[in-house]
């Protein structure tokens, strides 16, 4: 029974007809959740983790709870208001995710979550470079040493490793089901006196129709180290044809390259080395198709070194085909 005396039922007592009242218990529903997570092994500790559990209805969140799983990858909460619900979950490495439950009519429901997708490192709801920098800035330490992070050791093996790179960079780009409360989590406020990275861009100015030209993307870094680039390049695709995409070899661990014709998309970063200075980050190769004036420009990125943000300015060059 809660405090208010819900959960307990009131009836007449008609089958002594003795005209007392009794009580017959009715309990509040319940949910038992199961989830796995990637790589660890059930009945270890390092498969207790806290959960982060919001209830809503119409997207409107009703109850928190904050379980922990227990060592089978299993949660329990109790005392749910009888009603149908939205569930989410957020587990601090790994993106959110959603399912219904309707609890109205049953005493408990069972929910299987599967698979958490790891690699939210900085519990952002959402895997990205921020995420990989912190990742790099404690590869290869293991617990007890300085500057091993937990939050990095995305499989809680002790150290972050290969292992650990391999979870973030197979869900690199996602992002989980929203917070039903809104306001998720953003990355730590970046200190704006370190913006001191830009990106640009290096291609011949004139070229004839036919010629192929080779278009170098790069970070101006100074003496800043950097461990990981995010970027997107826009081109006039009447005008240029992107023909290749060819990584640099300084972030040598590219976490994503698509292109569609117009736009090419491209991360990387890197785990053993922070390279500083000029470094190529891709080589692009366009064919000029048509005469005329048209531009490159790279028209948004992000570059980190231990999660902090770096980058300053952003570069577009004109080029004209004769
Ligand atoms: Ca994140
Ligand atoms: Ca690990």
């Amino acid at each position: 029974m809660r405090a208010d005396g819900s959960g307990v039922q009131r009836l007449t007592d008609t089958i002594s007809n003795s005209g007392q009242p009794c009580w017959l218990y009715t309990p509040t529903p319940s949910l038992n959740g199961t989830l796995k997570l990637p790589v660890r092994q059930r009945w270890q500790t390092s498969y207790i983790t806290p959960l982060d559990v919001k209830l809503s209805q119409a997207g409107v969140g009703r109850q928190r709870c904050l379980p922990t799983t227990l060592a089978q990858g299993v949660f329990t909460i109790l005392d749910i208001p009888r009603a149908s619900y939205t569930v989410w979950l957020k587990q601090a490495q790994a993106l959110a995710m959603t399912l219904p439950v309707d609890l109205t009519h049953v005493p408990s429901a069972g929910l299987d979550f599967g698979t958490l997708r790891m690699g939210d490192v900085n519990d952002s709801n959402a895997i990205d470079i921020s995420d990989f920098s912190l990742l790099a800035a404690s590869f290869g330490k293991t617990t007890g040493q300085a500057g091993f992070d937990a939050r990095a050791d995305l499989d809680a093996s002790g150290a972050v490793n290969i292992n650990d790179f391999s979870l973030l960079a197979s869900n690199f780009g996602q992002s989980g089901a929203p917070d039903p409360d809104g306001g998720m989590l953003s990355a730590a406020a970046s200190d704006f006196s370190r913006r001191t990275v830009d990106l640009t861009i290096r291609a011949v100015s004139r070229l004839r129709i036919g010629d192929e030209m080779m278009v170098t993307v790069r970070a101006r870094t100074g003496l800043q180290p950097i461990d990981a680039a995010t970027l997107t390049v826009e081109y006039d695709p009447s005008r240029l044809e992107a023909i290749a995409v060819v990584p640099g070899a300084a972030l040598n661990h590219v976490l994503d390259s698509t292109q569609i014709p117009g736009r090419i998309n491209f991360s990387a970063g890197a785990l053993e080395t922070s390279p500083q200075g000029n470094i190529s980050l891709l080589t692009l190769h366009f064919p000029a198709l048509t005469t005329g004036e048209t531009m490159i420009a790279i028209t948004g990125g992000d570059v980190r070194y231990q999660g902090a943000a770096l980058m300053n300015a952003l570069e577009s060059r004109t080029i004209t085909v004769r």
